[in-house]
């Protein structure tokens, strides 16, 4: 398709918010009721793999539940414009945007849906609860399968490709998340550096608002869609 224009996506647990999933850093989030070290690093999965496995199956039977909102749908649209090549880049572990329809999605911190074999590096795909005891269905070894998320101190998926997907876009838009852990944090900075246009649409000012050129306050389910209507309509000239 020619005269495409290309828009990078960044997401964070905002986005999913409105589907009832859980943020991480607001008085309700999932850091207020878990300690972050024991649940989401490397170190608490050694020491506890069955309390980590818990937090997770838990994470899991909360994205069955779940429902895509207006948002994910609202990217769905954006993603099926003939006018725009969309790359989606998400820190979210659930599969909202798939269930929305979206394939244009990459998932920089993981699935909650899969599971990673320590000692094979199999991924597993799984919809059930899973427990230390569960075998392997590749090696065949037990108690080796581990969440294949992202945890602090390891390194996110697809980042090899970001630098040149941010220099290479005309827009970047950022969708629900408080900028708190890097390398996300950084992204809207790249887009500075190749003065490429950036929008947040969030829910609160950020720490990282005065990078953006444009800053779109409220509920990511009634903002987006609004949003994405104008860029249809124009063929990105909103921005
Ligand atoms: C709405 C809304 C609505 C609500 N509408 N908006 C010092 C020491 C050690 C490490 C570091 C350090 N300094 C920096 C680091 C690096 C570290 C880091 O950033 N730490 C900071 C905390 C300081 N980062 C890493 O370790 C990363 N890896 C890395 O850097 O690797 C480099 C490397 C190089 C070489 C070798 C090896 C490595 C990995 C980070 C992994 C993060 N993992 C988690 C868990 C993933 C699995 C899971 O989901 O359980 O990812 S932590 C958690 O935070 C999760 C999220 O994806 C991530 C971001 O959170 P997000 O999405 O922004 O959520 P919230 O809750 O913070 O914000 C939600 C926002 O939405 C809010 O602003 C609301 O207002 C808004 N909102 N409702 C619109 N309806």
């Amino acid at each position: 398709m020619v005269n495409q224009k290309r828009i990078f996506i960044l997401s964070g647990a905002g986005l999913s918010a409105p589907s009832g999933i859980k943020t991480f850093r607001s008085d309700t989030g999932l850091w207020e009721e878990h300690n972050v070290i024991d649940v989401a690093t490397p170190e608490g999965f050694r020491r506890d793999p069955s309390l980590v496995t818990e937090f997770y199956n838990a994470r899991r039977r909360d994205t069955l539940r779940a429902k895509p909102n207006a948002a994910h749908k609202a990217l769905f649209k954006l993603e099926q414009s003939k006018h725009f090549e969309v790359i989606h880049y998400t820190q979210n572990i659930d599969n909202l945007c798939e269930k929305a329809g979206c394939d244009r999605v990459i998932h920089m911190h993981g699935s909650v849906m899969e599971m990673r074999c320590l000692n094979c590096n199999s991924v597993i795909s799984t919809i059930a609860d899973t427990s230390m005891k569960d075998q392997c269905i590749s090696c065949k070894d037990i108690g080796c399968l581990r969440p294949n998320v992202v945890w602090f101190g390891e390194m996110p998926y697809g980042l090899d490709m970001v630098n040149d997907l941010i220099e290479s876009c005309d827009l970047m838009i950022v969708v629900g998340t408080s900028g708190n852990v890097a390398p996300a944090s950084e992204f809207v900075r790249y887009a500075n550096c190749y003065e490429k246009h950036a929008v947040l649409l969030n829910l609160e000012e950020t720490q990282s608002t005065q990078s953006f050129n444009e800053v779109i306050l409220g509920d990511c389910s009634k903002t987006l869609p609004q949003y994405v209507d104008e860029l249809i309509e124009t063929k990105g000239k909103v921005y």
